[in-house]
């Protein structure tokens, strides 16, 4: 496969070229894609040098994927054109995640209804991914209701000038601020922009994509979003509604089983998910599953992942090993 990866030399891009060799994703040809200033910059990837290219030189060398990860714009802009040359575009941009003729897809949960002709994928935001991936066989077996959720999100979702803010701060350093505020000792309840109905952008994400990944509309969710002085991976604080009661033993039994999900839940030996663990891993882990006793059918649990792995990177590489064992590229 000539696989192209745009944005080759930001956070999430280093990541997927990571997680292409770790897997032995079957790469014939790599093209590191990346903004004109970084056009020329070698990259190594499994032991050989590339240089990174331009977007139009990329698209005229007509890869049969193409991972992105380059904003918003660059993908408006760029996906349309690789998918005209015949190139399966999964884009890990807010791009495309809510258009109705794109799929947004988790593969463990939504995989099989791609076709050959989705040329652009969407890779859901990185604080849904973990958050559905617990949902989907709950959602499946007791019919999820209503979700709160409440999210302690890595810095390193904002980017690599975020973890700079957080390290400057730490060390005493004045340096360029990513956020408004100085994070170091600090929580901002704010992620990305305020939309109309004071939610936050990364908020609304959360509630829209997690109905069109579990294909239900009727669940309701609400969220609320926290940046928070840590890297290695989001920590999410779920609480669900079911329509049916469950139990709480069978939960546990069902999160043991369900592929990409770890439990990480034991009270007696003060077991519980968190991002110092879960960083570099691509698992999701879950723990502190409790009932909550102050109304009927529903549970408390707590779910942590490595944000640049399954909340990005790996959940893209997974879609494009989808795609390419069964014969759809
Ligand atoms: C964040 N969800 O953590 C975003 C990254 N896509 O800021």
């Amino acid at each position: 496969m000539k696989v192209a990866v745009v944005g080759a030399t930001g956070m999430v891009g280093e990541i997927m070229l990571k997680v292409l060799a770790e897997r032995n994703f079957p790469v014939t040809e790599l093209i590191p894609v990346a903004s004109e200033k970084s056009v020329g910059k070698e990259i190594e990837f499994k032991g050989t040098k590339y240089k990174v290219v331009g977007l139009q030189t990329a698209v005229d060398m007509k890869p049969e994927i193409a991972l992105f990860s380059a904003g918003g714009d660059t993908s408006k802009e760029w996906a349309p054109k690789f998918a005209a040359a015949g190139t399966t575009v999964i884009d890990n941009s807010s791009a495309w995640r809510m258009d109705a003729t794109k799929k947004l897809v988790v593969p463990e949960i939504n995989a099989s209804e791609l076709t050959a002709s989705d040329k652009i994928i969407a890779n859901p935001n990185c604080s849904t991914i973990q958050m559905v991936l617990v949902l989907a066989p709950l959602h499946k077996k007791y019919g999820v209701k209503r979700v709160v959720v409440s999210t302690y999100q890595s810095v390193t979702g904002t980017g690599v000038k975020a973890v700079k803010q957080l390290e400057n701060e730490y060390a005493g350093i004045q340096g360029e601020m990513a956020y408004k505020y100085p994070i170091h000792r600090n929580v901002i309840p704010q992620i990305d922009v305020f939309e109309e109905n004071h939610y936050t952008k990364e908020e609304m994400k959360m509630i829209r994509e997690t109905k069109k990944i579990l294909g239900d509309n009727a669940i309701a969710v609400t969220s609320t979003t926290v940046r928070i002085p840590v890297v290695g991976g989001h920590s999410e604080s779920v609480n669900i509604e079911f329509a049916k009661d469950f139990d709480v033993a069978d939960v546990r039994k069902m999160m043991h089983e369900t592929p990409g999900v770890t439990v990480q839940d034991n009270p007696d030996t003060f077991t519980y998910p968190m991002p110092i663990y879960a960083e570099g891993k691509d698992d999701v882990f879950v723990g502190r599953i409790r009932r909550d006793e102050s109304q009927p059918n529903t549970l408390n649990m707590w779910i942590v992942s490595d944000n640049l792995r399954k909340g990005a990177a790996t959940n893209a590489v997974q879609i494009a090993e989808y795609l390419v064992a069964n014969k759809l590229v």
